[in-house]
Parts: C-alpha cells; structure tokens; sequence
C-alpha cells in the first residue's frame, strides 16, 4: 500500500532514508492486521496473553522499568521565537532540536519495521476532526492507536482528500533516558520522539497531537484543545446536559465520565462522552460544542475496581491491552485497589514482594475501545458534537478549595481555571503530592505560551453570548487528620446534580469574594453519611487563606509578563477587592 498525497510519501521515503528500517509496513486498521500484529508480539515477549477464561483477549505488556509515564522535562516546544512557548514550556530552537534528534534517529530503525499509522482524531466525518500520521518502530504503538484514534484506510483517505495531517516521527531508539526527547515544531505541524515506548510519549496522537499541537492549530482558527473529559448528565425528567471538566491526569477524569449515581439518588444517567480530551469549537447555532478527538481509553488501573468504578470494570474485563500491571497465578491482570485475586508477579515481571513497592505501577494503564463502556453516549461520535452547559476545573487540592463554587462570568471563569493548582501525580516522573499551578490542566499540554492561551480564551467571549457557565470543584479536601471529606465517586453526582441545576436556573446560590457557592440545602445528601459540619466546611471559605492564595495566583500571571492579558489581572483584583 501507498498514498497519492505526494506530501506524505516523500516524508515517508525521507524518515526511512534516515532511519533505514528493513520493512515498511502501510498500517490498513484491519483485524487481520491487529491480530498478525499481536502474534508477532507474543512471540517477541511485548506481549504477554492474560487469562482467556476471565479476560478474553486481554494482553499485558510491560514497558521498560525506566519509562513507565510522561517526561515533561523531556518535553519541548521548538518554536522560532522562545516567548511564543512561554514560560510554561520547555523551549529548544527548532534547528537544534531537529539536529540533535535526527541524529538519534539515525539508524534508529535498523533490523526493524517501519510502520506507517494514518489516524483520525475524532469522529471520521466531523468537520472539527484532524488527522496525522505517526511514523514508529513499535508494534504496541500501532495496537495502541488502533484502539485510541480512527486508525487506518479510513483516515488515509481523509487525508487524501483533506490534503493536510500532523506529521508524528517515533521511535523507542534504545530507550535510553539520556537519549529520550519528546519534541514539538508546532508551525511545521510536526512531532518527532524518540528513546520511549510509554503512552503519552509514544502514542503521538494524544498528548502530543491532540493536545499540544492541536492547541496551537486551534488557536489560530477559534477553537479550542483541552484536558477535558466530556458527559452527559441526564436528569429524572429526561433532560440530558453535557459539561466539559478539565482534570490534571491521575485526578480522577475517566471515573468521573463513567460515574454511576448512587441508589439513594434515583432517576440520574450519566453518558460518556470522553474522558481525557476535548475539542470545542462555536458551533452555527452559537454554541460551544464539544467533540472527543479519542476512540478510547488509556485509563489508571490502580483504583479501579466495581465500587470506584463499575463501568470501567466493566468495559475492561475483554479485548484490552493491559501496560505495567501486575498479574495473579492463573494469569489474571492485578493491580491496587483490585478487591479480588492476589498478585504473583510484579509489573517489572518479578515474583512480587511488598518491600520492592506496589506490585502494579502507580500509574500502571488500560488501553480499551470506548465501544465497551457500557454507557457509551449515543452522541459521543456526533460530526457536530454535544453543547456544553458547563465547564468544570478542578484539581486536587487537600486544603482551600470548596467543593464547588461558579464563576460569576466567563472572564471570571477563565481566571479560575488559569488560577488552577494541583498536586502531582505518578502520571509523569518526578515528585508526587507537591502543589503547583496547572492552569487548565493544560501545564504539561499546552503548546504555546499561557499568556497567550489566557487571551484565547478570552477572546470566547466576542465569539458567542451562548458561552457555557465555569466551575470549579475539588474532591480531595481533607481534614485535619488527612481523612477525606468528601466521598467522591458516584457522590460527586451530588455535586453535578447542583450545577445541572443552576443550568436550568432551578436553583440560588451564595456569593461569595471567589464566586457562587451552594446553599447547603441545594446539596442533595439523602442516603450519604457526612456530618453536618463537614458539608459546611466543604461549603464555605477562609477569606485569610483566599487572600494568600490571590496574592499567590497574582504573582503566577505575572510570571508570564505582558503576555499576560491585563483583562485577567483585572479580574484577580475584582477577586482581591471583593477578599478585602
Ligand atoms: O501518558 S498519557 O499522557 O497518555 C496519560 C496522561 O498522563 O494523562
Ligand atoms: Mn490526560
């Protein structure tokens, strides 16, 4: 196979030029394809066959011990003029960067086949869809974005016909961390990675595409790209509304998407629409729509369980590739959090012992079709997408943040978000639990300068006077002797239920110097085991620390100097004024 998009195939000639692979392989999507691909892994050892009676058609694969999440200082943002990545970003210019790693991929390919991945991100008729090639030497990369993008034929023709795609360079090289880069050239529409086979490093399409890349494309043609899952909240009269919430990773996205309402709350439905990107776009009628450029899940397996999340649990029982987990006797898939089974095995591949750490990886994944969740939304592949009502941010924050307050207005809503802080998580490397500011979810995501992402996101309001109203929640607020407070999981349907609400403007609320917060009353709590007081503390805010916090936030913004829209530093000082 081959292309009439003369653009590509020079590329493609020019890549294997370089990286002189024994085979090319034109990838077609097609089962027999998937399944000769999986064969061949099996024989390799990248792919280990789990329990065909509990799990059929299940594999596990284990990524080398040193690459096992994203590496964000690795990452980079090769753009001709470094203020344009901004402080937010690694920056290289970009004809170091792409001297440094041609040199690496140099060769890099011998005694391998070069695979070629067409891929649409987004359903295959949409006109906010876009699609790209990833170019890679890793088999799982191929099985991986077949099950993540509308891979194949299909998005071949798309391009043929579109004539436009992100070129996506990648290689696992020797997986040598000192010779790792995962590099951005946004004005050439072009990604090159090398030196790791792990998820949002690898799998070009995600982070790197629709995320980083995609965010400058969209820039420039007002729309936007975010971390966001998308769903659909369906209220007992029948009415469904979809929000957009902006998480970091590990935060507790895909639980959220697939939640399932408590029983003590009947009458609720929760579709899935996405549960990690999102792409929003003014629609005709003046409405932000919302499409999920994602044809399923790279999900945490820690955690996930029948009570956290049923759906999940459900959706992965079959036909999922398992990364980094730990596996029982009889070769069932394990992880923390698992209520049944034991683990033997390690997810180094060890025989598992407590001393060396948690059998499963921290940030160990699933990687399944959103075909298989059980509530899958009808519209999750509408060409024009769902309107959204509400956008939500929020992170993990142990102290100050209430469960949920609104933002008075769009620009007031933009400053929440760019205010936004989180702690880490094992999703990247590095430390987990510190705080720091992740504006939209977006800081290890964002393709350009944050100041510049501010403005953008600005500018929304000269486009539409249908613009959804903004949130902010948190579910990890805790208590003096670090218990939780809040339950979380299917209770946050509590907290959606109140927002679904305000949306139908069914319901007051308080204002407050940070923005409108429930009246305790509007919390639906029948059936939940909480202390009134808790509610009240969850409900309500400490000016002192609110001011702390604004002077903090203060110098953040300024962090990224006249970039930095004077519009949002105004809506700080309303906030300030208002804190007193
Ligand atoms: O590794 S991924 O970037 O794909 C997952 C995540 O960190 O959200
Ligand atoms: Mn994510």
């Amino acid at each position: 196979m081959t292309t009439t998009n003369a653009a590509l195939k020079q590329w493609v000639d020019e890549v294997a030029q370089l990286t002189q692979p024994d085979k090319i392989h034109w990838c077609t999507g097609s089962d027999a394809e998937n399944s000769a691909l999986i064969s061949q892994m099996l024989v390799t050892g990248d792919l280990i066959k789990l329990n065909e009676k509990t799990h059929p058609n299940c594999y596990l694969h284990r990524s080398n011990p040193t690459d096992v999440a994203r590496v964000e200082h690795l990452t980079f943002i090769c753009t001709e003029n470094k203020e344009d990545a901004g402080p937010n970003n690694n920056w290289m210019n970009p004809a170091e960067a792409n001297a440094k790693i041609d040199a690496l991929f140099a060769g890099a390919m011998k005694g391998r086949t070069l695979y070629v991945i067409p891929y649409c991100m987004g359903p295959i008729n949409s006109p906010f869809a876009r699609c790209g090639v990833e170019i890679t030497d890793s088999p799982y990369v191929v099985i991986n974005m077949r099950i993540m993008s509308n891979m194949g034929e299909a998005a071949l023709k798309r391009i043929e016909r579109d004539g436009v795609f992100v070129k996506g360079l990648h290689s696992t090289g020797d997986l040598d961390p000192n010779k790792r880069f995962i590099m951005h050239f946004p004005d050439q529409l072009t990604i090159k990675s090398i030196g790791s086979g792990y998820g949002g490093n690898a799998l070009l399409g995600k982070k790197c595409h629709a995320l980083r890349i995609a965010s400058y494309q969209a820039r420039s043609e007002g729309w936007l790209a975010e971390h966001m899952l998308i769903m659909g909240i369906q209220n007992p009269a029948g009415v469904t509304r979809y929000i957009a919430a902006a998480f970091p990773s590990a935060c507790g996205k895909t639980n959220l998407a697939m939640l399932i309402p408590p029983e003590t709350i009947p009458g609720w439905k929760i579709w899935t629409v996405g549960d990690d990107i999102c792409w929003l776009n003014v629609g005709k009628d003046g409405q932000l729509r919302a499409i999920n450029p994602e044809a399923g899940y790279f999900g945490v397996a820690p955690g996930t369980n029948l009570k956290t999340n049923p759906n999940a649990f459900k959706t992965i029982q079959h036909d999922t590739i398992f990364t980094n987990v730990a596996v029982t006797a009889d070769n069932q898939p394990w992880w923390e959090g698992l209520k049944e089974g034991t683990p033997v095995i390690d997810w180094r591949g060890n025989p598992y012992d407590p001393k060396n750490g948690p059998a499963a990886h921290p940030n160990s994944r699933f990687t399944v079709t959103a075909k298989q969740n059980p509530c899958y939304s009808p519209h999750a592949e509408d060409a024009d997408g769902v309107p959204i009502s509400a956008i939500l941010f929020g992170g993990r924050r142990r102290e100050l943040a209430p469960l949920v307050y609104e933002a008075r207005d769009w620009a007031h809503g933009v400053l929440i978000g760019a205010g936004m802080a989180s702690e880490t998580t094992a999703a990247a490397t590095g430390a987990v639990g510190v705080v720091r500011r992740d504006s939209m979810a977006m800081k290890p995501f964002c393709g350009y300068n944050f100041g510049d992402y501010w403005k953008h996101w600005l500018s929304f309001a000269d486009l539409s006077n249908k613009l959804p109203k903004i949130y902010h929640v948190n579910w990890f607020r805790q208590d003096k002797d670090n218990n939780f407070m809040w339950p979380g999981f299917g209770d946050n349907l509590r907290v959606l239920s109140w927002i679904f609400d305000r949306c139908e403007g069914a319901v007051g609320a308080q204002e407050t110097p940070i923005g409108n917060l429930p009246y305790a009353k509007d919390i639906n709590t029948a059936g939940l085991d909480i202390q009134p007081d808790t509610l009240k503390e969850l409900l309500s805010i400490n000016q002192d620390a609110w001011r702390t916090e604004a002077q903090q936030i203060g110098a953040y913004l300024d962090e990224f100097g006249s970039r930095t829209p004077a519009q949002l530093k105004e809506q700080l000082q309303d906030v300030q004024k208002r804190l007193g």
